[in-house]
């Protein structure tokens, strides 16, 4: 029998996990405990992970440190609750065995969903902050399937390796960046919701969470921004049109 308490819909994004931060782990796992009797849906709207280098890794000693987080999501999963995947920037490697192995389901970049009657767009963010143009420039080159192709055909200590080196890279030049470029473009954030046909959006990304309220042809337009998790759970909750951003 369905249990009639699993009626709540749930989005986070921006945890990204990874092996040097245990408590990032705790957290997660807590929070899968906490949702599970009451989560209808989970959205996972990108950067679950601080980077993933392929999902051949999974059964790999190297790969080893996340199988406890594949291990609660298949759990989470079997339990009756939907769970949806959009890739993030750090985490756009993540593809079908994952999925299959959590027993979610992969959605493209930009997804419109029906939440509880209203049409929400849905996605990670980063495609969003067209001012930083370096940033695009790379990210275009990474989601090439042949650039993705060769990376994946290294080893995985190679693949590390290279992941460490882009890491750090762009964490030097974000350093350098304003924090108006970091953030999404309003315009851009007004065209992506016209063209879904949306006055709702959600996303992560900025590690900025808010809700924004603004004017989209003369409507009332809303945009909610999950936040990162540094050292507490962030979540947006949704049941109906009862909203609980969580940060
Ligand atoms: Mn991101």
């Amino acid at each position: 029998m369905k249990d009639s308490k699993k009626n709540n819909t749930y989005f986070i994004s921006d945890l990204h996990l990874d092996e040097s931060h245990p408590l990032l782990f705790k957290l997660f796992y807590e929070f899968i405990d906490n949702i599970k009797d009451k989560a209808e849906t989970l959205y996972i709207l990108g950067d679950l992970f601080e980077f993933w280098i392929g999902d051949d890794i999974i059964d790999l000693p190297i790969g080893k440190p996340y199988l406890p987080v594949i291990e609660k999501l298949k759990a989470l999963s079997d339990s009756g609750t939907k769970i949806y995947f959009i890739q993030g920037n750090r985490d756009f490697l993540i593809s079908k065995v994952f999925m299959q192995r959590i027993g979610g389901e992969l959605l493209p970049d930009e997804k419109v969903i029906d939440l509880y009657g209203t049409s929400t767009l849905i996605m990670h963010g980063d495609t969003l902050c067209t001012d930083d143009k370096a940033y695009q420039r790379m990210r275009k080159i990474f989601r090439i399937k042949l650039v993705q192709k060769l990376y994946l055909s290294m080893n995985p200590e190679k693949r590390n390796q290279k992941a460490n080196q882009i890491r750090q890279r762009s964490g030097q030049k974000t350093k350098q960046k304003t924090s108006m470029i970091l953030d999404v473009n309003q315009q851009q954030v007004e065209t992506s919701c016209k063209s879904g046909g949306v006055c709702f959006l959600i996303h992560g990304h900025t590690h900025r969470p808010a809700e924004h309220e603004f004017k989209l042809d003369n409507k009332t337009a809303k945009r909610i921004v999950l936040g990162d998790w540094r050292d507490k759970a962030c979540y947006l909750r949704v049941n109906g049109s009862e909203f609980e951003l969580v940060y």
